[in-house]
């Protein structure tokens, strides 16, 4: 083997085992981390209100509703108004069941496939008094 070729077939070596430590170190450095976001059902001030009433998050993260004031209330996603407009989609991101002392809390984890844009939903008691919010998915 002439030196050259040793040169070359070292500095390939180097460059796959170089290659694989960033590998691994973008992989540690960058973990797919899903978050969880939460909403207060019912505002510290008394309104009838989800707070934020917008949250925006990344799919496969998660939203936790938490029982503040004014009980009872739940989410209802409404499936005239998600991007996919699916009603099998509304239907397992609601959750229906009313919640009614505080501290009680559900959570809903958005899959990592779920179609971007805005996810409204409303509280089915309140609804007509604006209890409104809205999740974003970001694309
Ligand atoms: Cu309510």
């Amino acid at each position: 083997m002439s030196f050259l070729a040793k040169v070359a077939r070292r500095f390939g070596l180097f460059a796959i085992a170089f290659s694989l430590v960033l590998g691994a170190f973008s992989a540690i450095t960058q973990p797919a981390l899903a978050d969880t976001v939460e909403v207060k059902m019912g505002a510290d001030n008394g309104l009838l209100k989800f707070v934020p009433e917008t949250v925006t998050i990344k799919p496969g993260d998660t939203v936790k509703w938490n029982m503040n004031k004014l009980a009872p209330h739940n989410v209802v996603f409404d499936a005239t108004d998600t991007p996919s407009g699916d009603k099998s989609v509304a239907k397992a991101l609601s959750h229906e069941n009313l919640l009614f002392s505080p501290g009680e809390s559900f959570e809903t984890t958005f899959p990592a496939d779920a179609a971007p844009g805005t996810y409204t939903y409303y509280c089915q008691p309140h609804r007509g008094a604006g209890m409104v919010g809205k999740v974003v998915v970001e694309g």
